[in-house]
């Protein structure tokens, strides 16, 4: 405190240093920027929150106006205390109508905002369960026209028909969670025990990401997510890919993915389902994490590798590079690179994915607690009846690992 003068110096920059960063921050390609809508019910609420904004912004600048100038206009110099009076109606009138009729212009598009977007009318329905920390989807019926013959169940991201409103129907395992995609509509709460829609429509076929938004505990910062559109086509490509018998993907007798098969059955298969698994009699191997997880759940394996980033969203299965190739793909382009996931850039025949990143997969199976803190912490299992609230480390030796991969690889 020795120095005041240099102290006070230093605010105006502290403040342009933040204009700065708060101006760079919207320059910069933003992909959850809520000022960037990419779908009617967005756009809905971007219609309403611009003039809101400016409106807001000018009643702000008015207020910081007049509060500045009557800070340095009215400064104590020593000066005569003035005249104290009390009351003027005509200016306390005049103050109380000027905000009413502000707020009414605000309400009156606020309630038909709200209204529009609880419009229920959808040509698909999808479940959405928030879970500690990642969010699982389930499929079944029709969607944009295509039949889903069988049940679909997957996680981190949503893969949605573009151009076709799809009701999301969001609820929660075990604490409150928000689902929030900011370029395809707002937030809704995830809630145990209550069903929550939420209405999204993407205009092209893209990735659009999103995150948590309310606090749910330990790795909520690591419970991301994503909805990504694809043209009818596509989506029924995916609907197929999805489906298809395990048994056309199965692997062979004596390779190491066979080996990863039985590695999968013996350490992964009691808390992941991979659909129409079987054991080496014949037996279908059923998946029963409610036994070892507290909020007795944990993703479904079965198509894996289909998908682009894993645990909440936070991990990319995709190089990072190859990642950016399909976040900045045109619409056109889009559909056909993200089909091709991991397997993007690779020529017909290679052994191994040329956009798969490996190593991150590789981290998760060693310690996925190391990558995402989760209470999965053996010492702290007393209280919850042994079973842990994220995925435990399993010891695997990198022999396991290589099979456990080559297996995943394999499935998709
Ligand atoms: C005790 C239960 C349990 C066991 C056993 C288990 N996991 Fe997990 N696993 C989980 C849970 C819970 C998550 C979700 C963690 C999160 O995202 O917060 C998870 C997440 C994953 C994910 C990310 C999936 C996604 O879509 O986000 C992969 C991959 C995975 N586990 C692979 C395996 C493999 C391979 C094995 C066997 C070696 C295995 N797990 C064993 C509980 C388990
Ligand atoms: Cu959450």
């Amino acid at each position: 405190m020795k120095s005041p003068h240099l102290k006070r110096s230093f605010r105006p920059l502290v403040g342009l240093a933040t204009v700065a960063a708060v101006l760079a921050g919207c320059a910069e390609d933003a992909p959850q920027d809520t000022f960037k809508p990419k779908g009617p019910n967005a756009r809905t609420i971007d219609d309403l929150q611009r003039p809101l904004f400016y409106v807001a912004g000018v009643v702000g600048l008015i207020v910081f106006a007049a509060v500045g100038y009557s800070l340095l206009r009215f400064k104590d110099r020593g000066q005569e205390m003035p005249e104290q009076t009390h009351g003027k109606t005509w200016l306390e009138v005049l103050l109380t109508v000027i905000p009413a009729l502000i707020l009414v212009g605000v309400g009156i598009p606020t309630v038909a905002a709200v209204f529009d977007l609880d419009d229920q009318s959808n040509e698909c329905v999808i479940n959405v369960t928030g879970q500690q920390w990642w969010w699982e989807y389930d499929y079944s019926g029709t969607c944009g026209g295509v039949e889903i013959t069988a049940p679909i169940v997957t996680s981190g991201e949503l893969v949605i028909p573009a151009g076709t409103p799809v009701l999301l129907r969001i609820t929660s395992r075990d604490v409150i969670h928000s689902y929030w995609i900011p370029a395809l509509n707002g937030k809704r709460d995830a809630v145990p025990g209550r069903l929550h829609t939420l209405r999204l429509e993407a205009d092209e076929p893209g990735i659009y990401t999103g995150q948590c938004t309310e606090f749910c505990g330990l790795s909520h910062a690591r419970m991301r997510q994503a909805a990504v559109a694809l043209s009818v086509a596509d989506f029924q490509t995916w609907v197929d890919n999805q489906l298809e018998p395990y048994a056309d993907n199965a692997p062979a007798v004596g390779t190491l993915a066979a080996e990863g098969e039985a590695t999968f059955i013996s350490q992964c298969s009691r808390c992941h389902q991979v659909n129409e698994l079987l054991t080496a009699d014949g037996t279908p191997v059923l998946a029963e994490p409610d036994l070892y997880v507290v909020s007795g759940s944990a993703p479904n394996l079965t198509n894996l590798m289909t998908r682009t980033a894993i645990a909440g969203w936070t991990f990319d299965l995709l190089t990072e590079r190859c990642r950016e190739q399909l976040w900045n793909a045109p619409p056109d382009e889009f559909g056909s690179l993200y089909l091709q996931g991991v397997w993007m850039n690779t020529a017909a025949g290679a052994a191994k994915p040329v956009c798969f990143d490996e190593a991150t997969l590789r981290d998760w199976l060693r310690d996925p607690g190391a990558l995402k803190p989760m209470y999965a912490d053996p010492l702290n299992l007393d209280s919850t009846g042994g079973r842990t609230r994220g995925m435990p480390n399993l010891h695997l030796t990198e022999a396991q690992i290589d099979q456990l991969i080559a297996f995943l690889l394999e499935r998709n």
